[in-house]
């Protein structure tokens, strides 16, 4: 099921999301919804509090083209941050057509679970490492545009401001 995206600003995108402590076959349907809505937007990742849902969980597919890898981390934490830094033009669904380049460490090592509550761990890199830094912000009330100057970012909030006016107007 598609779910709606939340628009910045909104209170419930600057919430610090509660870890997840039942794997039940409703977090799977989560799971499946949160994929769904990534891949129809579309996006590279999503996280749950971009739907409303103050959770620990994020999706992630950062294959452009060829044979999708479709990625779900719960609680998951950043074990490692490599000194090199890389710099990204970054966007977001919850911040639609805006766009900024963000410094963020080049390489992470990430520890999560699965949807069966089993551990994980790997190293990420490239875009890979980029989106799953911006999408373990958002479960920590963090977005990209809180990277940049206040000018810049109180520019992009009205521009936000004025499309959620707009969409109210004609929905
Ligand atoms: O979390 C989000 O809002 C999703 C966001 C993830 C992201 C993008 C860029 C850098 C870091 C994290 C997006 O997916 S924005 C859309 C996007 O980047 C994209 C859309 C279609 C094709 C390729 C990329
Ligand atoms: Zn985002």
């Amino acid at each position: 099921m598609l779910r709606p995206i939340l628009i910045h600003p909104d209170p419930r995108l600057k919430k610090v999301c509660d870890p997840v402590t039942e794997f039940t076959a409703d977090l799977r349907r989560l799971a499946d919804d949160m994929l769904e809505t990534m891949y129809d937007a579309p996006g590279i990742g999503l996280a749950a509090p971009q739907i409303a849902v103050t959770k620990r969980m994020i999706v992630m597919d950062c294959i452009k083209e060829g044979t999708p890898e479709p990625m779900v981390l719960i609680n998951p934490v950043i074990s490692w941050s490599s000194e090199d830094v890389s710099t990204y033009e970054e966007g977001c669904l919850s911040i639609p057509e805006q766009y900024a380049e963000v410094n963020r460490p080049a390489e992470v090592r990430v520890t999560w679970l699965d949807v069966d509550g089993k551990a994980h761990e790997q190293q990420f890199s490239g875009l890979w490492a980029t989106c799953v830094q911006h999408e373990i912000d958002h479960l920590n009330g963090k977005l990209f545009i809180d990277y940049l100057g206040p000018l810049k970012r109180q520019m992009i909030t009205r521009k936000m401001e004025k499309l959620k006016r707009e969409r109210a107007r004609h929905p």
